[in-house]
This record gives C-alpha cells, structure tokens and sequence, in this order.
C-alpha cells in the first residue's frame, strides 16, 4: 500500500510527463498550415492542485474535488517573449473561467500561472464568461472582450433562457485585470466581439456579431463592424456588416469573428468561424478572408470553403464537430494558430503570413452553385496537364 504522500507524488509525476511532452508537426499537410501532432492544452494539463483536495486529512481517499471539464476556445498573445494563451477552463460544474497558460515555443510544454484568472465584475455580476479574444491595443493596454453571460430575467420561468453579451476587461500583463462596462449596442445580444488593434477615425473599432437569441442569430447575424469613441463608456450606435451568412455555403447559419486580425501589407487577416446545420447538428469550421487595410471593415479576398475543420479525434468531444479558434500569434512572419476542437481541447496548426496571404488571394471564391464549382475545378485540371505532362 503506497502512502497519501506517494499517492499525491505519483499524481504530479504523471502530469510533468504529460506537460514535458514533446509535440511534432503531424504527417500530410495541405502547403496551407501544418497541423501539430499532439492536443497542446487538455483538462489534464490543469495544475492538479487545482483539482484534488491535497490533504490527508479533509481527502482520505484524495479524490479530484473539483474536476476540470474541458479547455477551451484561447486567447493568445506573445508577451515578453513567451506565448501565453488565456484559456477558457470549464468545471464540472459547467462554469467557465480564465487561466493562463504560457510556452516557450507555441507549440508544446504549456503550463498554467499559479492561479486563475481573477476577473473582476461589474455591478451586475456575470454567470458565466468565456471565448476571450486579446487585443494589444496602440492605445497602449491590452484588451480581453469576452462573452458574458447572464439569466434572462424577461422569461424567469425558463431555466435555459440566457442573455449573451460582450464583456470588457483591460491589462498590461494578463495578471491585473480592470474591467470596464460591458459593451452597449443596439441589438438584441452580441458575442464573438473583437477589437481591432488600430484607431480608425480616431476610434475604437470592433468586429460585432448582432443576434436575435442566445444561440440563433435570427434574421441579422454576419460580422459586423461599429465604433466606439471610448473603451471606458463603450457604446457601437451603428453596426454594418463586414461578412454576411450566406446559403449552402460553411457559413450558412452563422459566423463569427476569431481573434483580432494581422496586418500585413496586402491588407489585414482574418480568420472567422463559420456554421452550418446538418442532421447530426452544428458543423463549425473555420475559414479566411482579408479587409481593406484602411478600411478594415471592406472585404478584399474570401476563399471559398473551409480554412480548417475538425478532423480524425478533434470531431469528437462535448461539442462534437466544432473547430473554433480565437486566438493566434504572428511571430516573425510565422503564424501560431490555437484551435480548440469539438469544445474539449487545444490544438495548435502553424503556418506564415506569406502562405495566409497567398491563400487568401489565390483560392477561389465559393461560387455559390454546383455548376461554378465544376468549372473552377476543370479549370485547374486544364492548367495542370502541362505540368503533369512534363513529370
Ligand atoms: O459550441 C460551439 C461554439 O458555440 C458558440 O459559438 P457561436 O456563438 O458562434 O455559436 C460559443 O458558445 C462557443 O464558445 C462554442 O465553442
């Protein structure tokens, strides 16, 4: 019989192999990104003092007290030369909180800060948050807009009944958070609201996603776009559309912006998630497309179709089927792009702003109808002959 003491050693035993595990760049790629072997962020790499009762004493048995559900959709930004991603932790008891998880090299090795995040409230106290997207603002702070969700209080009788709006908090090192008021705008709820990282017009810009319910857009949707002249009162009076839902395309039922977009000198990159509907259900993948680079809200470029979706394992999980992603890291031309898959866990796909920006630009657009399709695929079987005669 081992000990309380060899129980509680073995348990950290296993989790340090677990975060000192290598990761490596998956077999196969597409030239477009490369996919990283191994989940980078899994409920198992949550600090086990986190989870178990410790203590001989209060946990005999050392059961996990407070287990860890899932981790999720990340927030990422390089700071002081480390890549920190803000988790979205999920509890077994389906809350969702914030935690930082910092690597050397944005691949692999990920371990959380002490802590979670302590995210102050405003005076109408969040039930739940998540879906953090950092921003590093030439104001100078960096900004965490996120979802925060409450009760309806309109439909006291329905138990599922919730209200989705976007919350604000500002920070220069993801440890100190001030929390501003939450976002106001003009329609019914809102959530996967970005900041971009420039003033236009000498304003604050956001990317919106106006909805008529909690998980229905209704008739609106699409990315939206609004300014706010602070970030201390914020307020989008007008909303236009930057990317419409569009019918039989991946985007069908909704979209949402990812993180903040990367600039670069052919215009800003974004990358979005799409949904549609399927008789197994939602179907989230992620897709591309580039704005104007003065006039981010104007789109440029819009390939056709899916950028990343869930594959092998990733289709699996608390959500089945889903890849979502807000957050990534420009780092020297180099793309880090953090997904998690199917509501469960983080994954990592690498790629440069060279090979984004050749994506967007020279993938064709979704021509809408079975019969463009044909022609932009014969198309390039024809420009492909000479080549393949030449083999
Ligand atoms: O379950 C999939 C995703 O659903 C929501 O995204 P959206 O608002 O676009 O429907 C969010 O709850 C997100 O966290 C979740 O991953």
């Amino acid at each position: 019989m081992s000990s309380h003491l060899e129980k509680v050693r073995a348990l950290i035993v296993n989790q340090e192999s677990l975060l000192a595990k290598k990761n490596t760049p998956a077999d196969g790629g597409n030239g477009i990104y490369q996919r990283w072997q191994n989940p980078i962020i899994t409920r198992h790499h949550a600090p086990v003092a986190w989870r178990y009762d410790l203590n001989e004493s209060t946990n005999p048995f050392l059961m996990e007290r407070l287990g860890v559900n899932a981790t999720l959709n990340s927030g990422a930004i390089k700071l002081n030369g480390k890549f920190l991603l803000v988790v979205r932790m999920e509890g077994v008891d389906r809350k969702s909180f914030f935690a930082v998880a910092e690597s050397e090299n944005g691949v692999d090795n990920f371990r959380f800060w002490d802590k979670p995040v302590v995210m102050p409230e405003t005076e109408d106290p969040d039930t739940n948050v998540y879906d953090m997207r950092l921003t590093q603002h030439e104001d100078g702070w960096i900004y965490g807009l996120f979802c925060t969700e409450r009760k309806d209080h309109t439909r006291p009788n329905d138990t599922t009944a919730a209200v989705a709006q976007c919350g604000i908090a500002r920070t220069r090192d993801l440890e100190t958070w001030e929390r501003l008021p939450d976002l106001i705008t003009h329609s019914g709820q809102q959530r996967n609201v970005v900041l971009h990282p420039e003033f236009v017009d000498g304003q604050y810009a956001l990317y919106t996603r106006p909805q008529d319910g909690f998980i229905s857009v209704g008739s609106g949707g699409g990315i939206g776009w609004g300014l706010t002249e602070s970030m201390e009162n914020p307020e989008v009076v007008k909303e236009v559309l930057v990317d419409t839902k569009e019918y039989h395309t991946i985007k069908e039922v909704k979209n949402g912006q990812g993180p903040a977009p990367i600039k670069t000198d052919r215009g800003w990159l974004h990358l979005a998630h799409g949904v549609r509907n399927t008789a197994a259900g939602l179907r989230y993948v992620l897709y591309m497309f580039m704005t104007h680079l003065e006039r981010p809200w104007e789109i440029t470029h819009l390939p056709g179709g899916h950028f990343i979706a869930p594959e092998g394992s990733e289709r699996v999980g608390d959500v089945s089927n889903v890849a979502f992603a807000n957050g990534w890291i420009e780092d020297q031309g180099n793309v880090f792009i953090y997904y998690a898959s199917s509501d469960t866990r983080m994954h990592v796909a690498t790629s440069t702003v060279e090979q984004l920006v050749d994506y967007c630009v020279n993938t064709p657009e979704d021509g809408l109808r079975s019969a463009v399709s044909v022609a932009t695929r014969i198309q390039l079987i024809e420009n492909n002959a000479a080549v393949l005669r030449d083999l």
